[in-house]
C-alpha cells in the first residue's frame, strides 16, 4: 500500500499531466517466427508442427501455410526501415527454434539461423530499437513433437538446452527475453481438442492433456529463468519473463455467485500459469486444485488430472521472473454452471461465459471490442501479484486488411486510454505496451482471414508488398507525443465515421 502511494505521488510529480503517459514508459510491436519469417525449408531450418498442420491437416480455415507468409525472413532491411520510422522502442519477435536447431535438439545449431537472427538484432539495434525475443512461440520442431511435445516432462530440458544456444549466441545484445509465449491458449488449443480453437499439434486429450502440457511448460520456463539468474545474469544484464494472455471475465451480476464465478475463470486462465509464478505463496491457484481434484475422484480417476509441483518446484517456480508480459484482447461475462462433457477444461472451471452482442465485433468471433475490461484485468493483476512489473506484450485488433483501418485505430486509441489511466490513475506497474501486430500474418488457424497489422501485406504479390495503414500514423503519433489524440487526421485518409 505504502509503496503504491509513493509510486502515485511521484508519478503526479513527474507529470501534472495525466493525460500522457509517464516519459519512460516504451512502446512497441509484435510478431512471431511461424506467422511472419516464411523460408520454411531455406538454409537448413527443420520442420515444426506449424509446417506439419498447414501442410498435412485441415483445421486452417482458408488451407493456407507460413511457407512464404511475410517472407520476413528476406526482408529484414526493409523491415527495420518501417520499425525505425513507426518509432517504436521495442520490437517483439520470437526465434523459430527449427531454424536454429532443425532436429530440435541441442546437438547441432544451423549456422544459417544463427545468422539471420544476427543480422536482425544488429539492425534492430543500429536503428535504436531494443529487440525483445521470445523463445518459443508455439512453433516446436517436430522431432520433439513425435516424443509426445509438452506432454513429454523431458522437454523441460530441451528448451533449456535451446535457450542456452540463443543467450550465447545473442545474449550480450539482446536484454529482453520472454520464455514462452501465451501457454494457456497453446495448451487448450493443442492439447484439449476443442473445435472452438485448434492449434498445432492438435491432440485430442481434453481436461488431462493441457495440464501435463501446461506443467511441463511451467516447469521449463523456471529452469531457464533459473540458468540465466545464475550464470548469466551478472554478465548480460537481461531481464526475462514470461507472456501469458487473459481475456477479462466480468460476472453477469453482483451476485455473490456471479463473482464467484467469475474469479474461478480468471484462476482457471491467467491464474493457471501466474500464480505459480507471481502470487506470494506459489504453486496452483487452490480453486484449480480443489475442483479438478475433487472431479477427478468423482471420475473415478486414481489421482487428480492436474499434475502436482514438488516443494522444490513450487519454490523454484515462485519469484522466477522479473517481468509479467500479458496479452489483451476482450471480455467475457461469466455465471456459473457448465453442461460442458466431462472431463474437460470447461466442467472442472464450471462457469458459463459469453459476450454482449451490443459489444463493437472484430473479424474474429472471439474477440470484442471492451476497452474497460483492459483496466480492470490490470488492476487484478496488481493486487494479485503485488504490483509486478508488467510489459504489455500484445494487444491488438482483427479486421479485413482495409488500409483505413478506423476500427483499429478506435480499438487502440480507446485501450490505449484505459491503460494510461490504469498507470496515472491506479498506479498499475506496466513499463511498455506492444502492439500486435507489425504486420498482417498468418493468424494459425484462421491463415490469412484476419488480420492484425498495423501494416497491410499484399499476400498476392512475390514481393510481399508493405503498405502503411491508418493506425502506423495513429501509434506514431501516440509515441511521438505520448498522448492519444481521437482526432489525430493522417494526410491522405478518408475521415473515420
Ligand atoms: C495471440 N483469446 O493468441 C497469439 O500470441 C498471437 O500469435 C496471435 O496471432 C494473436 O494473439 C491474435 O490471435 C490469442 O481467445 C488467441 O483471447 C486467442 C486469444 C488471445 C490471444
Amino acid at each position: 500500500m505504502r509503496t503504491l502511494i509513493v509510486v502515485l505521488l511521484l508519478r503526479c510529480l513527474a507529470s501534472a499531466d495525466d493525460q500522457k503517459f509517464p516519459n519512460e514508459f516504451k512502446f512497441g510491436v509484435a510478431t512471431s517466427a511461424y506467422q511472419v519469417e516464411g523460408a520454411w525449408n531455406v538454409n537448413g531450418k527443420g520442420q515444426n508442427i506449424w509446417d506439419t498442420a498447414t501442410h498435412y491437416n485441415n483445421f486452417i480455415v482458408d488451407n493456407s501455410t507460413g511457407d512464404v507468409a511475410c517472407d520476413a525472413y528476406h526482408k529484414t532491411d526493409t523491415d527495420v526501415n518501417l520499425l525505425k520510422n513507426l518509432g517504436v522502442h521495442f520490437y517483439r519477435f520470437s526465434i523459430s527454434w527449427s531454424r536454429i536447431l532443425p532436429y530440435g535438439f541441442a546437438n547441432y545449431t544451423n549456422p544459417d539461423g544463427i545468422h539471420y537472427y544476427n543480422n536482425l538484432i544488429n539492425k534492430l539495434l543500429q536503428n535504436g530499437i531494443q529487440p525483445m525475443v521470445t523463445i518459443f512461440h508455439w512453433d516446436l520442431p517436430q522431432s520433439l513433437q513425435d516424443l509426445g511435445g509438452w506432454t513429454n516432462p523431458l522437454m523441460s530440458d530441451y528448451l533449456l538446452d535451446y535457450a542456452k544456444v540463443l543467450f550465447n549466441q545473442f545474449g550480450d545484445r539482446v536484454k529482453y527475453w520472454i520464455t514462452i509465449n501465451e501457454a494457456q491458449i497453446l495448451c487448450t488449443g493443442g492439447y484439449e481438442g476443442s473445435p472452438l480453437m485448434k492449434l498445432a499439434p492438435d491432440y485430442n486429450s481434453p481436461g488431462i492433456g493441457p495440464y501435463l502440457c501446461g506443467h511441463t511448460l511451467l516447469l521449463s520456463h523456471y529452469k531457464v529463468y533459473r540458468y540465466y539468474q545464475k550464470h548469466l545474469k551478472e554478465k548480460q544484464k537481461g531481464k526475462v519473463g514470461i507472456t501469458h494472455q487473459s481475456i477479462w471475465y466480468e460476472p453477469n451480476s453482483k451476485n455473490k455467485d456471479d463473482v464467484n464465478a467469475a474469479e474461478t475463470k480468471l484462476q482457471f486462465e491467467l491464474g493457471w500459469f501466474a500464480h505459480p509464478i507471481f502470487s506470494k505463496y506459489g504453486d496452483y491457484p487452490s480453486v484449480m486444485k480443489q475442483r479438478i481434484g475433487r472431479l477427478s475422484k468423482e471420475q473415478n480417476y486414481p489421482r487428480s488430472r492436474l499434475p502436482t509441483f514438488t516443494m522444490h518446484e513450487i519454490r523454484e517456480l515462485r519469484g522466477s521472473a522479473d517481468f509479467l508480459g500479458y496479452n489483451h484482447y476482450t471480455t467475457r461475462i461469466c455465471k456459473p454452471g457448465t453442461n460442458a462433457t466431462q472431463p474437460s477444461l470447461e466442467s472442472d472451471a464450471g462457469v458459463t461465459c459469453f459476450q454482449n452482442s451490443s459489444w463493437p465485433s472484430s473479424s474474429a468471433p472471439w474477440l470484442k471490442v471492451v476497452p474497460w475490461g483492459f483496466r480492470k484485468i490490470l488492476n487484478w493483476i496488481r493486487t494479485q501479484y503485488n504490483n509486478i512489473e508488467v510489459i504489455v506484450t500484445e494487444n491488438g485488433f482483427a479486421d479485413r486488411g482495409d488500409i483505413n483501418d478506423c476500427g483499429r485505430v478506435k480499438y487502440m486509441n480507446s485501450y490505449l486510454e484505459e491503460l494510461r489511466d490504469a498507470i496515472n490513475k491506479d498506479g498499475c506497474n506496466v513499463t511498455a505496451y506492444i502492439a500486435w501486430s507489425f504486420l498482417d500474418n498468418f493468424e494459425w488457424g484462421s491463415g490469412y482471414t484476419q488480420k492484425f497489422g498495423l501494416y497491410h501485406v499484399d499476400f498476392n504479390s512475390p514481393n510481399r508488398t508493405r503498405t502503411a495503414k491508418r493506425s502506423s500514423y495513429n501509434y506514431q503519433n501516440i509515441i511521438k507525443t505520448g498522448k492519444i489524440d481521437k482526432n489525430y487526421q493522417p494526410p491522405g485518409f478518408q475521415k473515420c465515421t
